[in-house]
């Protein structure tokens, strides 16, 4: 890879390539390809199966936009639980907040994380646990496929409290605005509190990234500004968080089309 270019293919006629100063690790894992390289544009940069999951120049858009919107929609975020993020991004941002008492961290390989089960699999098993569950997964192929379905909600919502809330990654309204009609409704027929919002990630396909919620009481457009706890972030604020739940029109549309309608 060195003093070349790394590309990954983002969609069948799109790619986004990057260049290399190194590789500094890769390995076969036993579910993934996993490798370090250091790109001339965003730094370290974390691959799994050649796709990017995350780099050090742009990581901070995606994950404080996958934690700071749910710990704030929630008044009091004690016990946390993150699917995925073995990277440690969304752990950093969480215990930035003084009333977590407990972030819990399932990721499935054991080589990058802590505590080694399957997502599906702990939430099927918990039940009233958590008052926020965060799904920072990898796309929906090979082993995340089953944290992007209505039976994996159903679990989650069962793994919280009365008042939980969940978040997860839902791809790129661009490119998968399909998906994002699929899950918008899976976690609407669910949750009574059902909400999208958008952020940047450059390294993205598209530049530009949906989250989905659920919430059992808190609606993250009703949060008290007053009260929520002062953290440091780089692209996180209140207005930030407000303005993500303005959706643009051709976002707006897959929300509302007729199911069977293609978009
Ligand atoms: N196309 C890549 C989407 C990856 C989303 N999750 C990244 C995990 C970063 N913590």
């Amino acid at each position: 890879m060195e003093g070349t270019w790394f590309s990954e293919l983002q969609t069948p006629s799109m790619a986004l390539s990057l260049k290399l100063k190194q590789t500094l690790h890769h390995e076969k894992t036993p579910y993934q390809e996993l490798a370090v390289v250091d790109t001339e544009a965003y730094g370290r940069m974390l691959l799994l199966d050649n796709i990017i999951m995350t780099t050090v120049g742009d990581e901070f858009f995606y994950h404080e936009m996958i934690t700071h919107v749910p710990l704030n929609t929630h008044p009091n975020p004690r016990k946390v639980l993150v699917i995925g993020g073995g990277d440690g991004g969304a752990i950093r941002e969480i215990v930035k907040y003084p009333s977590i008492e407990k972030a819990v961290m399932v990721e499935i390989d054991a080589r990058v994380e802590s505590r080694f089960e399957d997502g599906s699999e702990h939430v099927r098993q918990t039940e009233n646990a958590y008052v926020v569950i965060i799904v920072d997964s990898t796309d929906p192929i090979g082993p995340a496929v089953g944290l992007f379905s209505a039976e994996f909600y159903r679990n989650v919502y069962k793994a919280l409290k009365a008042d939980g809330l969940f978040v997860a990654q839902t791809e790129s309204p661009l490119f998968n605005a399909k998906l994002i009609r699929r899950l918008q409704d899976d976690i609407k027929s669910i949750f009574p509190i059902t909400r999208l919002y958008l952020t940047t990630v450059p390294t993205y396909p598209g530049g530009l990234w949906s989250f989905s919620m659920g919430s059992k009481k808190y609606d993250p457009l009703e949060v008290n500004w007053r009260e929520a706890p002062q953290v440091k972030t780089r692209y996180y604020t209140p207005a930030i968080h407000q303005g993500a739940f303005a959706l643009p029109p051709f976002v707006q549309e897959i929300l509302e089309a007729p199911p069977e309608e293609e978009y």
